[in-house]
């Protein structure tokens, strides 16, 4: 079996791609999904999954992927409050798990997803891309916030929900006492308290690296480097204890070597993320295209590893920039990440050939 292909989706009247669309790339079978309106914390329930079943089952899509159930902050803060939220997670897999789900992205960033200064920022061509500028960083996080809620074109992003933005400086309060030692403790908590029905019904938990993979604000980022992510998987040993693998979080920082990373855990990778990013001297970022010499994370060397360690698990083209005009939501547009996924099934492709499998 090869990798097998995913496309996010933000379900029914939340995206501008239809399932459609979709379903004329080649190759791809999971949707990769979420309940989109759900505040961490909130348990999924039947009848909310179900919706998201029938609409997909018509166009021969699996639900495999869920990309995320997102974890309240108290789990994060290591609140008393927080064993009701992780009941609430745990009722959530029951639920998921009752639709075949295999696999939950998740990460355990402190207040802010993933963090990025330009929205569509040009890259050269006419198109448009994510960008980071280190520089902006040091500064308020509610001017990054504010400029990045009004660049949504009112449409939901899982992470920056404006109820959450809106108490920033109650969040920044609240995470004062937690310590990147503590919020390792309280990770594994979670983990080691979601493990038995992760066993019980098969369901992989995959977290997520840090986008960037440094400390922002003065919030600690946990899973940054190779060591860190050496540190996770061992401090939870279990096959169901797993990486969403991304390239781009984790090469925003040009050190991290994220081949070498897929050759040494690739059994415990449940979920990959493909993403180019293009590195300025100052230590400025922009997303790229998957063409490999389009950026410098190594896209040819990362799927090559990926061949050569027999992967079977999920794969998804990350962002994609924004092309030919297309109106979407930032990253996440149709014509880019179509692209990125012909070019990952052309590397693919060819190494089956070139080793007599196709
Ligand atoms: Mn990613």
């Amino acid at each position: 079996m090869p990798m097998q292909m995913g496309f996010r989706w933000y379900g029914e009247g939340n995206d501008s791609i239809s399932l459609s669309d979709i379903k004329q790339i080649p190759g791809v079978t999971s949707i990769v999904w979420a309940l989109h309106d759900k505040m961490p914390g909130e348990v999924w329930e039947v009848e909310e999954i179900q919706k998201v079943k029938d609409q997909l089952e018509p166009y021969g899509f699996n639900m495999d992927v869920i990309e995320s159930i997102n974890v309240h902050d108290d789990i994060k803060i290591g609140l008393p409050t927080r064993d009701k939220y992780i009941e609430n997670y745990i009722q959530s897999i029951r639920n998921v798990a009752k639709f075949g789900v295999k696999v939950i992205c998740y990460n355990f960033m402190p207040i802010f997803d993933w963090t990025r200064t330009d929205l569509f920022h040009p890259v050269g061509d006419g198109s448009t891309a994510l960008f980071y500028e280190k520089g902006m960083i040091q500064d308020d996080p509610k001017e990054m916030a504010n400029y990045i809620l009004s660049n949504l074109h009112g449409q939901t992003f899982p992470g920056w929900e404006p109820e959450r933005m809106a108490r920033l400086d109650e969040l920044f309060e609240a995470y004062k006492d937690v310590t990147k030692e503590k919020l390792w403790e309280n990770l594994k908590y979670f983990l080691e308290a979601l493990m038995p029905v992760c066993r019980e019904t098969g369901i992989k938990m995959a977290i997520h690296q840090d986008d960037p993979p440094w400390d922002i604000f003065g919030l600690p980022r946990l899973l940054v480097d190779e060591p860190s992510i050496d540190r996770f998987l061992k401090m939870v040993d279990d096959p169901h204890n797993c990486l969403t693998l991304c390239s781009g979080s984790l090469n925003a920082n040009p050190d991290n070597n994220v081949a070498d990373i897929v050759r040494k855990h690739c059994d415990r990778i449940a979920f990959a993320h493909i993403r180019n990013l293009h590195h300025f001297p100052n230590g400025d970022f922009s997303e790229a295209a998957h063409r490999d010499c389009c950026g410098e994370t190594g896209i040819l060397e990362i799927v090559k590893a990926y061949h050569d360690c027999g992967y079977e698990g999920y794969i998804r083209p990350d962002h994609g920039r924004h092309i030919w005009g297309e109106q979407c939501r930032p990253g996440y547009g149709l014509y880019d990440r179509a692209l990125g996924i012909m070019y990952m099934w052309g590397i693919w492709d060819m190494l089956d050939r070139l080793e007599g499998k196709a």
